[in-house]
C-alpha cells in the first residue's frame, strides 16, 4: 500500500507520519476508525467461544470470591448465568483464528508486517467492568466493538512500576492518569508499550484489542542461540593456538576475551541462519495443534484444483517470506523452506491471497517446485481445502 494516503483508520492521517510519530512511541485516539462498525460477533457468541476446550479465555470479576477475582476458560455454560450484574470481564484470544469476519479486519494493518500481529482478543464486560489499571509490553490497537468503554491513560511504565499483589494479574499499584476518552463503536485507540491504561465499561460493551508480538531481547538471545547450537559440533572449541606465556596462570588475560568475541561474533553474525530463525519464531502458531494438514500427493492436489477445489490460509497458520541472494525463504508456521527465486509470485500470493484457485494459480501449476510447494502447504497444514 502507498505509505503517503491518508488512512481512515488511522484518522486521516498517512503510515508514514502515523509509524513517525505515534508508533512506539505514543497514543493516538481516531474517532470512528472504523465509520458505522458493527461488530461481527455478539456477546452470546463470544461467550459460546469460550466454552471451547480449544479457546483461551478468562472471567475477571472485580469483586469475586476475592478482588479482581480470575477464572480461566473453557468455562461451563451455567457459569456466565451465575455472574454478578455488573463489574465483570470475559476475555476470548486469538478470536481471529475462529471467526473469519474477524480476522477480516487485520487486513485494515496492512500497513505493519502481519508477523508482527499477534492476535485479536476481545472483551465482553458488563456495566463498570475492567481488568484494572495495568500496562502491556506490546503496542495495541482497542476498537470498540459495542457499547461504550471509559479509557484512562497513565504514565509510563517499567518492571519497576508497583502492582497490587496478585498471582495472576498485573494490576497497577498507581495509576496517574492523563488523559480519558469513552469510546463508541468504531472509535480505536492506539496504545504504545508499557503506557499504563485502565478502561471501564460504561455499559454492556465489546473492546477489539488488536496485539502485536515483539520478542524480548532475552527470547531473542535463548532463542537464536539454542537453534545456532543445532548446527556445531562439539569439536568446535575455543582456541588459544595463538597464545603467549602468561606471567601470571590465575589471571584470566584480555586475549581471552577477544577469543571469545570473535567465536561468538563469527556465528551471531551469520546473517542467513538468523534470518532462518526469526522467520520460524515469528511464524511459530500460537496453537500448533490446530496447524495439521493430510497426506497429500502432487497429483491429487493437481486433481482437486482441476474440479475446482479452492485452497485457503488455515486461520491458525502464520505466512511470511524473505530474501537470500537470488533464492526465497518461505516461512510458514514455524518452519522454513529455501525456494528459486522464479517462485517470488507464487509465495507473494501464497501469503497474501484469500483463495487459490485454478484462475489464479494458472501457470504455477505447471510448475513442478510451485506444485511441490503447495503441496507441502497443504501436508503441513498451512493451507486446506476450503471446504473442509
Ligand atoms: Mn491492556
Amino acid at each position: 500500500m502507498n505509505p503517503d494516503i491518508p488512512v481512515q483508520l488511522l484518522g486521516g492521517i498517512t503510515a508514514r507520519e502515523f509509524l513517525r510519530d505515534y508508533w512506539q512511541k505514543k497514543p493516538l485516539l481516531i474517532r470512528q476508525a472504523i465509520p458505522d462498525f458493527e461488530s461481527p460477533i455478539d456477546p452470546d457468541e463470544l461467550a459460546g467461544l469460550a466454552l471451547e476446550e480449544e479457546v483461551e479465555s478468562r472471567l475477571i470479576i472485580e469483586n469475586g470470591v476475592r478482588p479482581w477475582e480470575m477464572r480461566r476458560g473453557p468455562f461451563a455454560e451455567d457459569e456466565f448465568s451465575k455472574l454478578p450484574e455488573t463489574e465483570w470481564t470475559l476475555l476470548v484470544q486469538a478470536v481471529d483464528q475462529f471467526v473469519p469476519e474477524v480476522a477480516e479486519l487485520l487486513e485494515n494493518f496492512r500497513f505493519l508486517p502481519s508477523w508482527r500481529i499477534d492476535d485479536v482478543m476481545i472483551s465482553y464486560a458488563a456495566p463498570g467492568g475492567s481488568v484494572g489499571p495495568h500496562f502491556d509490553n506490546y503496542d495495541v490497537f482497542l476498537l470498540q466493538g459495542h457499547g461504550k468503554r471509559h479509557w484512562k491513560i497513565g504514565q509510563m511504565c517499567d518492571t519497576d512500576s508497583p502492582l497490587l499483589e496478585h498471582a495472576d494479574l498485573r494490576i497497577l499499584a498507581d495509576f496517574q492518569g492523563s488523559d480519558e476518552w469513552t469510546l463508541e463503536p468504531g472509535d480505536m485507540l492506539y496504545l504504545p508499550p508499557r503506557l499504563a491504561h485502565w478502561g471501564v465499561a460504561v455499559d454492556d460493551c465489546l473492546t477489539y484489542s488488536v496485539g502485536f508480538r515483539a520478542p524480548s531481547a532475552a527470547e531473542v538471545l535463548t532463542h537464536f542461540t539454542d537453534f545456532l547450537s543445532q548446527f556445531m559440533s562439539d569439536e568446535e572449541r575455543y582456541t588459544d593456538a595463538d597464545a603467549q606465556p602468561v606471567s601470571d596462570p590465575h589471571q584470566i588475560q584480555r586475549d581471552a576475551l577477544d577469543r571469545l568475541k570473535a567465536l561468538l561474533a563469527e556465528h551471531m553474525g551469520d546473517e542467513r541462519l538468523l534470518l532462518t530463525w526469526f522467520g520460524q519464531f515469528m511464524t511459530e502458531p500460537r496453537y500448533p495443534e490446530l496447524v495439521t494438514g493430510p497426506e497429500l500427493d502432487d497429483a491429487e492436489l493437481l486433481d482437486s484444483l482441476e474440479q475446482g477445489a479452492i485452497l485457503i490460509r488455515n486461520p491458525s497458520a502464520r505466512l511470511a517470506w524473505s530474501e537470500v541472494d537470488d533464492d526465497l525463504l518461505l516461512f510458514a508456521s514455524g518452519q522454513s523452506r529455501l525456494l528459486p527465486g522464479r517462485l517470488r509470485e507464487l509465495l507473494k500470493l501464497v501469503c497474501a491471497a484469500d483463495a487459490l484457485h485454478m484462475d489464479n494459480l494458472g501457470q504455477w501449476l505447471a510448475d513442478e517446485d510451485g506444485r511441490d510447494l503447495l503441496c507441502e502447504l497443504v501436508k503441513q497444514g498451512s493451507l486446506g481445502f476450503a471446504d473442509e
